[in-house]
């Protein structure tokens, strides 16, 4: 017994030791572990010459408490320090790689440079945080060579203090790269790009890149002047002197954004011509700035033009040292190696991938907290860089960033689940399992205009099938308990999350959405009842239950029509894939068939919309459109959109109707679409339309089943739709 004993506490004492290698993220490349010691109390640490942000590093575990000259000798270095022959050949021949060899007596942390000293002393921390210290080497270095994040998006761009705590994230999961683009900062954008930052602004950015440096990460200055960029010299100076205004703010990056622009800007002997001379008379004469990144105008195939060359126009023209931004297939896609043969070849330069995920910019109402996965784990080599556009939501981004971080290291060895587990872990140590039930039923993005959808609710959906067949075939249901679980465990979930102290950040931008959540599953339960209820025939029990839904639906509503605003998507949406349909579903069945056996009528609701969007733009074909109020609206895509001539846009109705009044509204501020009413949808007729702020409005006197609007004209128009809606 006392043998048996010894063997599990030597068993736990070494386990230990070994779990701390599953908490280090990302997953290194080769571990070597076979046994562990007991933590020493004191440590002897010596850092030899391996740069700043490694000091800070080292500062923040050993410190005066446990740091003696007779502690446990550790030596950081890189391979130009003082290491004997056959430990500085483990160090892989890479940048930003690094060895660490752990004995009783001492440890060695040796980094190919500055980078692979700091990410080897990274690890090094992670693995003293427990009461055991394993023994053994860990040989690591990065699969892609630039990893991090592009904050691209539309939308509230991130706060000094997101930013902050982000940065402190990419070095704490070794991404070196944060490249700045919110498309909402003015003075990135038209027209102010031209300006320099306000003085308050510019200190923010000055501490930005400090904390960036003291991170091994790369801070990424991005312009976007293609809205209304004039190919002369006057702005090629502005540029210029922007990008100084910057350096001396200490940037050492600078990218080029021509995405989402149309008309002159858009053209690719310029842009290679604007960034060549960038490259020439400011990367090349700083000689500290490092090589410049430029986002195309076709950024993605489905987007390319093969009869205007493009992209091969920049793969010939521009400077072999710029590197060029990719989304993949379509705007939101995952990669694969047939994506980078196709670009690469193009392009003459391995491109920089710009991951679209977790951006929420064109499903704001969503938020996506699932595993980040779907892209090839084979093509690390094809690659110069790899960078997620994130959520406006800048800590929970890090769920799917988390994940980014594993996925660029050690491409092989990514499992998007486990990482995802160990994310929500970190992200939330207390509440991580609270965390997990909420983020595992919200990830999917819901309809969307970029077709792009992802896995939501995947342990429970066979379930959720199951029980509505049941209902539907009046057959016992078996998984009644597994459904109840569910719904229990949302709702305890949702309490355990809103009164959490775990992650304050977090918390404040979920809330809403757990508040969702929690009436979703409150919801879900009183829906069980009606079906218990239904069972027992017992109709009060039923009445109370169906109002008790209709009350929650109510608050549901309520909830979604007063936070996030925003002129997009506005709302909260919560588990719109698997859960919520499946509720919905169950109630409609489950009325009917009450009303059926006891001759009742109670309503059922449904939030069906019967109309439809009528066009024939293919870059349009899958927009939702949404009905709420008696107002149907088109959800406004954030491109560009071209209308050729005769290209229309507008809405077929479920069946002829009266209509109040009708508006569209573009950007810029345009006239040029005409609207036109038809009843069969052959025969059309042109409203008088009257100017309202922008919006371009018609008020029809007649019935009609369809409304668009056109391009009347025989040239093709380039603009953005920000409004377009009918009021019945
Ligand atoms: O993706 C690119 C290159 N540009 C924009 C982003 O700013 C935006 O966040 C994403 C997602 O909506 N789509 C874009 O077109």
């Amino acid at each position: 017994m006392i043998k048996y004993s010894i063997q599990i506490f030597i068993f736990l004492l070494v386990s230990t030791g070994f779990a701390q290698i599953d908490r280090v993220n990302p997953v290194p490349q080769e571990v070597n572990i076979k046994d562990s010691v007991q933590l020493p109390s004191f440590f002897n640490i010596q850092q030899l010459n391996t740069g700043e942000a490694t000091k800070n590093l080292i500062s923040t575990y050993f410190t005066k408490e446990n740091t003696l000259k007779k502690g446990l000798s550790i030596r950081v270095g890189d391979v130009t320090n003082k290491f004997k022959k056959r430990d500085l050949k483990k160090v892989p021949n890479r940048p930003e790689s690094y060895y660490i060899k752990s004995t009783k007596n001492h440890i060695l942390v040796i980094g190919r440079d500055a980078a692979g000293a700091y990410y080897g002393t990274k690890t090094l921390i992670t693995l003293l945080s427990s009461s055991m210290r394993p023994l053994g080497e860990i040989i690591d270095y990065p699969d892609v060579s630039s990893r991090g994040v592009v904050e691209g998006f539309y939308g509230t761009p991130w706060t000094f203090e997101n930013r902050m705590r982000q940065i402190d994230f990419y070095g704490a999961n070794k991404l070196n790269t944060y490249i700045y683009g919110p498309k909402d900062d003015p003075y990135h954008s038209s027209p102010n790009w031209r300006k320099p930052y306000p003085e308050k602004e510019a200190e923010k950015l000055k501490k930005l890149v400090s904390r960036a440096n003291l991170n091994h990460v790369d801070f990424v200055w991005a312009i976007h002047p293609g809205k209304d960029i004039k190919w002369d010299d006057k702005d090629r100076d502005a540029l210029l002197r922007k990008f100084e205004n910057m350096y001396d703010l200490g940037v050492r990056s600078f990218a080029v954004f021509f995405d989402d622009i149309s008309g002159k800007g858009t053209d690719p002997t310029q842009q290679a011509s604007l960034l060549n001379y960038l490259n020439d008379k400011f990367v090349k004469e700083k000689e500290d700035v490092r090589p410049l990144i430029m986002c195309p105008t076709e950024y993605n195939k489905a987007w390319s033009n093969p009869d205007r060359k493009y992209l091969e126009t920049l793969g010939e023209k521009l400077d072999p040292s710029i590197e060029i931004m990719w989304t993949g297939n379509t705007v939101v896609a995952d990669i694969d190696e047939a994506t980078m043969d196709w670009i690469n070849a193009k392009i003459k330069r391995k491109a920089f991938i710009w991951w679209n995920y977790p951006v929420s910019d064109y499903v704001r109402n969503h938020m996506l907290l699932g595993p980040a996965y779907g892209n090839a784990k084979t093509i690390a080599k094809d690659l110069s860089g790899f960078t997620s556009n994130p959520m406006e939501h800048a800590e929970a981004s890090k769920i799917g960033i988390y994940g980014v971080a594993d996925y660029t290291w050690n491409m092989e060895g990514y499992h998007p689940e486990k990482t995802w587990n160990k994310s929500l872990k970190d992200l939330m140590p207390e509440n991580y399992e609270a965390l997990a039930v909420f983020a595992k039923h919200n990830s999917d993005l819901g309809e969307n205009g970029h077709r792009y959808r992802r896995k939501e609710s995947v342990a429970f959906a066979p379930e959720a099938k199951e029980f509505l067949k049941s209902i539907k075939n009046k057959q016992e249901i078996t998984n009644l308990n597994i459904i109840e679980a569910e719904f229990n465990e949302m709702v305890n979930a949702s309490e355990k999350l809103l009164n959490s102290k775990d992650n304050p950040f977090l918390l404040d931008e979920i809330r809403p959405w757990v508040r969702q959540f929690k009436h979703l599953g409150k919801a879900g339960l009183s829906m069980l009842n009606m079906q218990k209820a239904l069972q027992t025939k017992n109709q009060k029990e039923f009445e109370d239950n169906y109002n008790s839904v209709l009350k929650i639906k109510t608050e549901m509503f309520e909830l979604d029509s007063k936070e996030n605003q925003n002129p997009y998507q506005p709302g909260i949406k919560t588990s719109s894939l698997v859960i919520t349909p499946m509720i919905d579903e169950a109630f409609t069945l489950l009325t009917s068939a009450y009303n059926k056996e006891f001759g009742e009528s109670l309503k059922i609701e449904s939030n069906f919309n019967p109309h439809s969007l009528f066009t024939n733009i293919n870059k349009l074909k899958e927009q939702p459109i949404t009905f709420k109020n008696k107002v149907l609206s088109l959800n406004p895509p954030l491109e560009v959109i071209t209308f050729e001539a005769e290209d229309f846009l507008g809405f077929e109705l479920e069946e002829v109707k009266k209509l109040k009044e009708v508006g569209y509204k573009l950007e810029p501020s345009l006239d040029a679409l005409t609207w036109q009413l038809s009843k069969d949808g052959n025969t059309w007729s042109t409203p008088a339309t009257k100017e309202a702020n922008g919006h371009i409005k018609a008020f029809p006197k007649e019935a009609v089943k369809f409304i668009r609007i056109i391009n009347a004209t025989d040239t093709k128009i380039e603009t953005r739709i920000k409004t377009l809606r009918i009021q019945f």
